[in-house]
């Protein structure tokens, strides 16, 4: 097998270690016993919480009725088939060394935990590594101390992104990652400058992860690309087109990228509409070259109060409108139409890269339970418009919206992980989809479309599987929990009574919307902030529901807030039920110090913005405000890589 040369250099400067890490044995699950630090503290220690919104007057309907068909065969409007893994992960690149481990042999075990889980549910998880840092980013040869990742200022980067630079090793811990997780990737090619194509990270990509490489994204959010200063005022659909020919032509000269099939475009943020680009030929164009076509969007933005750009926005005032089904149908509405037309041509349609809001999301809002409900509502609701995957995006630990947060590097020795509320999304999703890549959904239109109290059906394996059903209302008194009655096969069907005699219920569960800590998912939780190692916590319980199979009919109550997974046969409970944890002991922790920091106004172009004033604010270049403000946790690690090793095993398997 040929490898490219700069593998063998690499493998050669890596010799030259520097001993800056030092490791001490924990037990796992080991407490702290010293007092914490005091410093700025991370997004996810903020303790705001906000008001729920008031109960809905004059009230909802609580008592309703859903008539399920028994098969799929006669439900109008049921989606395509989906795979397990649908919701997965988006981590910007520049984070992967925090968030999935330090290099190839030192995988951070609490990550490994928290995509079991999500593995064991839905058979597979998808994550993307990339993000506005992948656009800059350069395999280097010799990053100081042997880290994998390593930030450069750029104070003389008119658009203060940052400079990335990474080692092939970060290829290596990807392919180890799926060696013990069932988890496919997706990374970036670097498209700042297409005259000049850097094409290693698909060459190394394709060699070192093989088919666990399921796509590379050609362009972040080139629809922003003008307003962010990378391309020229007169930046248009027709103009990105162009370029991503160039790529398609790379590829196909490229003897060290076997798969021609594998790029992603355009994952517009929104600012273009998707059809300029389906109009300009995309499409028809580079059929033979695209794995699947991506779009990315955030329904809001904090950037006025992180950077101080665009329109000021109060958390409070809009968290209701997060709290309803409209959130999600108002989401996905743009993209009915492509969704359709990627499917007339054979091709995938996925949401790359998402969140509750861009510039880090809302305190109290992004890390709040009514977070989590709306992220299943979102991925359940992007999964019956036919999208084929949703990436939720995590960043820094100056972000709200993180599935889960690694502690600050200085504090590991003592800390443990903090699992946010978007995590107990994706594991509602993974379940609620499963693992038998048969799954096709509907959304039911309960209770006359209720905006508070959606509703989901998914058949799987030609039988009617499950039935999900949220509360968007918080409500303490109990008076508008729901009793949701249903029958399977009968009524105005025309089939055949089939409502079973018993069902079981998973909730999801919280004492308001605007908790943040105490979550559970069947009975089973991951802790408040630094509690988690990454695995499920207490006693699992499921509920089992007595129907009446004389009256074909079945009541199941949802609290408010909540949301209940009913699985209407026991197949379908086995499926999503793992019988035992797979865990991966945590082993060893850092004591290391923080040695680089990012300045804030970097950070402004590397979390995620898409949000719909960010535009306005970011042509004025002196504006990406707050140069040299330390942003704690958004900070290079400091480890020893051993990437000769790593090579040479490598070239010999
Ligand atoms: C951890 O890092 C922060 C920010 O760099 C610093 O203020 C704090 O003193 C450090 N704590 C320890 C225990 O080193
Ligand atoms: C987290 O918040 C608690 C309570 O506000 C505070 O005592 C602690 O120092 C904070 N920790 C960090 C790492 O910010
Ligand atoms: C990662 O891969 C390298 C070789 O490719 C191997 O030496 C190392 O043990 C692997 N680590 C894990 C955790 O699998
Ligand atoms: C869907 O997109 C196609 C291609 O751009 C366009 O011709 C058509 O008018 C669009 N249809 C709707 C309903 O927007
Ligand atoms: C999803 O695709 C299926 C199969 O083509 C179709 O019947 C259904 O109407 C589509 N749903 C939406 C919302 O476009
Ligand atoms: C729920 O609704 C069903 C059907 O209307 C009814 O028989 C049952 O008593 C109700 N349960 C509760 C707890 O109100
Ligand atoms: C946690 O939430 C549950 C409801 O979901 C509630 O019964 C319980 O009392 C809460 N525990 C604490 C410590 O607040
Ligand atoms: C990875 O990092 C650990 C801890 O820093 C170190 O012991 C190990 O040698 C490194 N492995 C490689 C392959 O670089
Ligand atoms: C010391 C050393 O070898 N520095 C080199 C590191 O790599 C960059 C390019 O990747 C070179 O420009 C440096 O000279």
């Amino acid at each position: 097998m040929l490898l490219p040369t700069l593998l063998w250099s690499s493998s050669f400067i890596s010799l030259a270690r520097a001993g800056v890490t030092v490791y001490s044995q924990l037990p796992l699950g080991g407490t702290a016993t010293a007092a914490l630090p005091s410093f700025t503290a991370p997004a996810y220690n903020d303790t705001v919480v906000l008001t729920p919104p008031p109960v809905p007057s004059p009230p909802i309907s609580t008592n309703f009725f859903i008539q399920l068909n028994s098969a799929p065969n006669g439900v109008q409007g049921l989606s395509i088939q989906h795979q397990g893994g649908f919701y997965g992960l988006s981590i910007e690149m520049s984070v992967a060394n925090q968030v999935i481990g330090r290099n190839s042999s030192a995988i951070f075990p609490q990550f490994l935990n928290l995509m079991a889980a999500l593995t064991q549910r839905g058979g597979r998880a998808q994550c993307r590594v990339g993000g506005n840092s992948q656009e800059s980013a350069t395999l280097v040869t010799n990053i100081t101390d042997g880290k994998i990742i390593e930030k450069q200022q750029t104070s003389n980067n008119p658009t203060q992104t940052p400079n990335l630079d990474y080692s092939v090793d970060l290829l290596y811990m990807l392919a180890n990652v799926s060696n013990l997780v069932s988890i496919d990737w997706y990374l970036g090619i670097p498209f700042y400058n297409p005259e000049d194509l850097q094409m290693q990270i698909a060459e190394l990509g394709s060699q070192i992860l093989g088919d666990r490489l399921l796509g590379l994204q050609v362009g972040n959010e080139p629809d922003l690309y003008s307003a962010h200063g990378h391309r020229s005022a007169t930046y248009g659909p027709a103009d990105y087109v162009g370029e991503f020919g160039l790529v398609v032509n790379a590829v196909n000269n490229d003897n060290s990228i076997p798969n021609k099939k594998l790029l992603l475009g355009p994952s517009l943020s929104g600012t273009w509409a998707p059809e300029l680009l389906w109009d300009a030929g995309f499409i028809s164009d580079y059929t033979n070259s695209l794995a699947t076509l991506t779009v990315e969007h955030y329904p809001s933005d904090n950037c006025n109060a992180r950077f101080g750009l665009g329109k000021a926005v109060d958390p409070q005032t809009i968290y209701p409108s997060y709290l309803t089904h409209t959130a999600a149908t108002s989401m996905v509405a743009p993209y009915l139409n492509s969704t359709s037309i990627a499917q007339a041509n054979n091709l995938g349609f996925m949401m790359f890269e998402t969140n509750t809001a861009s510039c880090g999301g809302f305190p109290g809002l992004s890390d709040s339970f009514g977070a989590a409900l709306w992220s299943v509502d979102y991925g359940m609701t992007m999964a019956c418009a036919n999208f084929t995957g949703g990436l939720i995006h995590l960043s820094g630990a100056d972000t709200y919206y993180n599935p889960f947060s690694p502690p600050p590097t200085n504090m590991s020795a003592i800390e443990q992980w903090t699992v946010g509320p978007m995590y107990y999304g994706l594991l509602v999703v993974a379940e609620a989809i499963g693992s038998s890549n048969t799954a096709q959904l509907i959304d039911l239109q309960a209770n006359s479309a209720n905006a508070f109290t959606p509703a989901y059906a998914i058949y799987e394996n030609g039988e009617c599987a499950k039935l999900l059903v949220i509360n968007f209302v918080s409500d303490a008194t109990g008076a508008s929990n729901l009793n949701v009655t249903f029958s399977i096969g009968g009524g105005s069907t025309g089939e055949a009574n089939a409502t079973p005699a018993q069902v079981s219920v998973k909730y999801l569960l919280a004492p308001s919307v605007a908790e943040k800590t105490n979550i559970t998912w069947a009975g089973q939780g991951l802790g408040g902030v630094f509690e988690s190692d990454g695995r499920l916590q207490g006693d699992l319980n499921v509920e089992t529901v007595a129907c009446n199979q004389a009256g074909n009919t079945c009541s199941i109550s949802v609290p408010s807030p909540g949301l209940a997974l009913v699985f209407l046969t026991p197949q379908a409970l086995s499926e999503s039920t793992p019988s035992a944890t797979q865990t991966f002991p945590t082993t060893f922790f850092t004591k290391t110090q923080n040695t680089a920091t990012i300045p804030a106004s970097v950070l402004s172009t590397s979390n995620g913005h898409s949000g719909s004033s960010w535009r306005l604010g970011s042509t004025s270049k002196e504006q990406n405000g707050a140069r040299g403000v330390v942003i704690p946790g958004m900070v290079a690690l400091v480890a020893m890589v051993g990437a000769a090793m790593t090579v040479c095993r490598a070239l010999t398997r």
